[in-house]
């Protein structure tokens, strides 16, 4: 069993282009997907419950009547937690409680405002939680536990007063884990539907299930494809691409550790992308020679394998300063600063989903149960967007009390302006308040 890493060097010639061809990543857009989940979506729109139910039969092998049989009862859920092996459970409950005091200071941070100018007129911004989400939760093999409380935990932290969790159950399979989970986060209602008919389903509403203000999680295809489509109608989170991580290295790290950090985000999917920057010739081929080692003995090498092959890096930089421009170009989901002064260098580091500093802050905990969500921005738009948080499940509205002094001075700039943009109902709609008409 073989693989064959990229390398690079950032000092050779055509090293940018290189790099630009490496990152590029399309999200498919397939025609034949798009006509599907348009027709799906329209026919949930049209025929609610109905579509819903003959579309999951179909999709998943189920044979129920009505959407009651996709219900599983809280008692379901609890049953689920009661009877996962004790250290399962635990564990479950030990990440979900240090995710959810994360995600308490971060609400904590998000507080609104208001101030009173000297004529008494009063401004602010008042932040409220949306009433109802989705959550969509992937069936088989990208059904993830960690995920549940990753999206659930900061709704409900931000005070979303009804958390709806769709996961699609093939032949009738649920996930125990899954279930378990939701009974920690504290979904409110677990509905065992996929694919675009549930997307469908929760952003028009239909006789079972109340249309909700946004859907969040990850999903296939179809799912992306829906999500994009009902935008607008609803809220949406981030479509996530493939996983990635960049691990930037002073050559202080055991080198398994950093193949084994490598091959944690590769093992998610042949598309994940995982690099490695290092100003060390010597040490990346230790790293290389840790790869080589440690693949064979990876269940998911093959993935593995495919995913290095096509997407993973070697890269020689010329030192840790440039390590970091490079960083900040890539604008990974995921970079670890696997070095001895983690700090100096993260402290160059703008654009980067999540950071994790210094050798024994491995990507993995991260994924799990050090707090922070793990929901984050790929393909390099963490340039523009941040982790999956509090402020999502949130939004902010404006307040305007202004006061009858406030109205005189403003009513005039008002005014002024109204009339040079020819609306006159917006100028007599001030000047009506006016103590001296003009
Ligand atoms: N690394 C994934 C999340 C995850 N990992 C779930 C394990 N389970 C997000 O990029
Ligand atoms: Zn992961």
């Amino acid at each position: 069993m073989t693989i064959q890493i990229r390398k690079l060097d950032s000092g050779e010639a055509g090293f940018n282009n290189k790099l630009t061809a490496l990152l590029a990543f399309e999200a498919s857009t397939d025609e034949a997907i798009e006509g599907a989940v348009a027709r799906i979506l329209h026919d949930v729109k049209a025929r609610g419950d109905a579509a819903v139910v003959e579309y999951t039969n179909r999709f998943d092998r189920r044979n129920e009547a009505g959407m009651a049989g996709f219900d599983i009862p809280q008692s379901e859920l609890q049953a689920a937690l009661d009877s996962l092996p004790a250290a399962q459970r635990e564990a479950l409950q030990v990440a979900a409680q240090r995710i959810r005091s994360f995600h308490e200071r971060q609400k904590q941070e998000l507080q609104g405002f208001s101030y009173t100018e000297p004529d008494g007129t009063v401004l602010g911004q008042r932040i409220t939680p949306l009433d109802r989400v989705g959550i969509y939760v992937p069936g088989g093999k990208a059904a993830y536990p960690s995920s549940v409380l990753m999206n659930a935990i900061p709704a409900q932290v931000a005070g979303v007063a009804e958390i709806i969790m769709v996961v699609p159950a093939p032949d009738g399979v649920k996930n125990q884990m899954v279930l378990a989970a939701a009974a920690i986060a504290g979904v409110t209602r677990v509905i065992t539907i996929g694919g675009a008919q549930a997307v469908g389903a929760l952003a028009y509403g239909t006789d079972t299930i109340q249309a909700v203000d946004k859907i969040v999680g990850p999903g296939n295809a179809y799912v992306a494809a829906a999500k994009r489509r009902v935008f607008g109608t609803v809220g949406i989170d981030m479509i996530a691409g493939p996983s990635e991580i960049l691990v930037l290295c002073d050559g202080t790290t055991d080198p398994d550790w950093v193949a084994m950090d490598l091959f944690s985000q590769a093992e998610h999917d042949e598309l994940a992308q995982a690099i490695m920057l290092c100003p060390d010739a010597a040490y990346i081929a230790r790293v290389e020679e840790s790869i080589h080692k440690l693949l064979p003995t990876m269940p998911r090498h093959e993935t593995i394998r495919t995913s290095m092959t096509d997407r993973g890096a070697l890269v020689k930089v010329r030192d840790m300063d440039e390590a970091c421009e490079i960083a900040n170009a890539i604008a990974a989901e995921h970079l670890e600063i696997s070095a001895e002064n983690p700090q100096q260098w993260a402290d160059k580091i703008r654009h980067a989903g999540a950071m994790f500093l210094g050798r024994f802050s491995s990507e993995s905990l991260g994924d799990y149960c050090c707090g922070p969500n793990h929901v984050l921005p790929t393909s390099r738009t963490a340039r523009f967007s941040s982790p999956l948080g509090v402020y999502d499940f949130q939004k902010r509205s404006s307040v305007i009390f202004v006061s009858e002094a406030g109205a005189q001075t403003l009513g005039k700039v008002a005014a002024e302006l109204a009339y040079g943009e020819g609306l006159q109902a917006h100028a007599r709609s001030a000047e009506l308040r006016l103590k001296q008409q003009p």
